[in-house]
């Protein structure tokens, strides 16, 4: 299958700037000819543009950059649902996390057309399920999963409501270690399912990343893994502006990436909040090329085949 490369230069989400560079410091990195050293092919459609939008606004004083926001959104899922649609594997470049706002709802509504359900894999210290009225900071990175869940008062992002929000049930966060309070009780409310470090440190990754990948496997379900540079321990991934401390080990990163490989059930993927300007001598992009070629397939040894 082929693997598609998409740059989305998009850093208005978060709140400090140099996301913009991710997809090409992924390029210097070597993401593509990491995986075609192992025999994928693989194409870079170079990068997106925002869209223009008509003026918007919000009741929330502190939500920033919204228009910028919304002209994304619209343009990144007009990709999406078109590459959803055909046999390929996307990657999306990022950019901070608003990028999966867009590439989700468009693969979303490609998945509603194959008749499969999507599931979406989140991998972040954060559950980033904060609407447009919750959100403190105003930084709209931390509220793509709520607008992908059909949470109410998201309706500027596409111009209408989302066409196909994802069933909670289908959603996991895996890694979470920083949420806020009205956050927290909109992802309890809506019932997605949540992993914290504390079940992480008791039952080790492995687990909830099993149970999950089962149930991805007995629905039949297309799955999307939306992989936040947060989600790694500050010590391994200092490229990003909103590092939290107590992350994912190198370890359980590629042990998270390893798995997903044997599952054969990931169809797309993003690469979100690598922040170059912060990186030390390239060292978080290099170790995120690293995790994908896990995901790829890179491995010491080959492993009997377990039935997921
Ligand atoms: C916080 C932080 N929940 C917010 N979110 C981040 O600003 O909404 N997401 N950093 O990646
Ligand atoms: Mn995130
Ligand atoms: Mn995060
Ligand atoms: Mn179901």
């Amino acid at each position: 299958q082929e693997i598609i490369l998409v740059g989305v230069p998009l850093e208005e989400g978060a709140p400090t700037r140099g996301c913009c560079m991710g997809p090409d410091a992924y390029r210097t990195a070597g993401l593509r000819q990491e995986l075609e050293a192992f025999g994928h092919s693989v194409r870079d459609l170079g990068n997106l543009r925002k869209e223009e939008v008509e003026p918007l606004t919000c009741g929330n004083p502190a939500v920033k950059n919204l228009e910028a926001m919304a002209g994304w959104t619209r343009s990144i899922s007009k990709c999406s649902s078109k590459l959803g649609r055909d046999p390929v594997f996307p990657i999306f470049m990022g950019g901070d996390h608003a990028l999966a706002a867009g590439s989700v709802a468009g693969l979303a509504e490609a998945a509603a057309e194959s008749g499969r359900p999507l599931f979406v894999l989140w991998l972040d210290a954060h559950p980033d399920f904060n609407t447009l009225e919750s959100t403190e900071s105003g930084n709209l990175h931390g509220t793509p999963l709520a607008f992908l869940c059909g949470l109410p008062g998201f309706d500027s992002y596409l111009g209408e409501p989302v066409r196909h929000p994802l069933a909670p049930e289908h959603v996991e966060v895996l890694g979470v270690r920083s949420i806020d309070a009205k956050e927290r009780q909109l992802l309890v409310k809506a019932g997605a399912g949540v992993s914290d470090m504390r079940r992480i440190d008791e039952e080790g990754i492995g687990a909830p990343l099993r149970q999950f990948l089962d149930r991805v496997k007995r629905h039949n379900g297309l799955l999307h893994v939306s992989l936040d540079v947060d989600f790694l321990d500050p010590g391994i991934a200092p490229a990003v502006g909103t590092t939290v401390p107590g992350g994912a080990t190198f370890r359980e990163a590629h042990l998270v990436m390893e798995m997903l490989h044997d599952s054969g059930l990931v169809s797309s993927l993003d690469l979100v909040e690598l922040n170059p300007f912060l990186d030390d001598r390239g060292r978080t992009a290099r170790l995120m090329v690293d995790l994908v070629a896990s995901l790829f397939g890179r491995r010491v040894f080959d492993r009997p085949t377990r039935s997921f």
